[in-house]
């Protein structure tokens, strides 16, 4: 993020079955009624024309029970034209700002970002790791694997069956922040691997403002740009009850504005998506509006 007027390439992914629960794929519509645009050229910003990523909006069939990466054609799919319209926003010269979607979106972004910057570093902010594999999950769903997948760390799916994609991300470029609900496989994954991981319980030790100079340091060092993945139940359910998966104890209102604008302030931020935002659960819209509020704040909206 630049401090001056940027090119934004919004990319909506209407995706939700990487997701255990519908409602995602309704995720960008909610987020535009919600008043991005109007946000957006308020801080200035130039808007390129809309991309509407297809994917699949039903399954093609229910998966069998105990199966292990549910949905997996069309996750697949979607994250080959994920990676092809990211790959394109980039070569635009663009800033790729991409709207889910449950996040198993990321696979494709990351994918295609990775063609583009070959060490790319990685901010994922969420409750969850998202590191399982086809061999750790109990859900199956393929929005908890989206890193696993971006390091190659499944058998069954990887950047080589993506064309177009870069290579796979590196470990020691990731850092997750706001970690509190990690499976027992996905914990010994991110130890096995050394990866980078500041849970709410080293933000609470810490505080916010060390928790992200850290991981600016780790992703933006030795990297030639920077993803910002924000899974929006990294914040407290109180104040973005509509997710799929909640965790209670998340973030601030206030701690997750902070470490969005240390983000903006930095100026590495290089491309970034929201993802997660099921409004099925949140009549109310409030997670779309602090969906919003939060890109503003990723944009610059408080650097003076
Ligand atoms: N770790 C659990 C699983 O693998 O099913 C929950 C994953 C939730 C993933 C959401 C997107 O962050
Ligand atoms: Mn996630
Ligand atoms: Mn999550
Ligand atoms: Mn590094």
């Amino acid at each position: 993020v630049q401090k001056q007027a940027m090119k934004l390439q919004l990319i909506h992914v209407p995706f939700g079955l990487g997701a255990g629960r519908a409602g995602t794929e309704l995720g960008p519509g909610d987020i535009l009624h919600a008043g991005l645009v109007r946000q957006i050229r308020n801080l200035g910003h130039d808007l390129a024309d809309d991309v509407w990523v297809s994917c699949a909006d039903k399954p093609a069939a229910a998966p069998a029970p105990g199966e292990r990466l549910k949905h997996f054609a069309e996750v697949a799919e979607m994250s080959r034209n994920v990676c092809t319209e990211v790959s394109a926003a980039v070569e635009s010269g663009a800033f790729p700002l991409i709207l889910g979607g449950d996040h198993s979106i990321a696979i494709g972004t990351m994918a295609g970002l990775a063609a583009h910057y070959p060490s790319l570093g990685v901010v994922w902010i969420d409750a969850h790791t998202d590191m399982n594999t086809e061999a750790t999950t109990h859900s199956g769903n393929m929005h908890g694997m989206s890193l696993a997948i971006a390091l190659g760390k499944l058998r069954s799916f990887s950047y080589a069956d993506i064309p177009g994609a870069g290579p796979s991300i590196k470990k020691g470029n990731i850092v997750m922040v706001a970690a509190r609900d990690i499976d027992p496989g996905e914990r010994e994954l991110i130890r096995k691997e050394g990866i980078a991981c500041f849970t709410m319980h080293d933000i609470d030790r810490l505080g916010i403002h060390a928790v992200m100079e850290k991981a600016l340091e780790i992703a933006g060092s030795g990297t030639d740009g920077v993803h910002l993945s924000f899974d929006i139940d990294s914040v407290d359910p109180v104040e973005a009850p509509g997710v799929g998966t909640p965790v209670r104890g998340g973030l601030s209102y206030r701690e997750a504005h902070f470490a969005l604008e240390l983000l903006a302030e930095s100026g590495l931020i290089t491309s970034m998506e929201v993802v997660e935002v099921n409004s099925l659960l949140d009549p109310s819209g409030r997670t779309a509006r602090l969906a919003v509020e939060l890109i503003a704040s990723m944009l610059g909206k408080r650097i003076i």
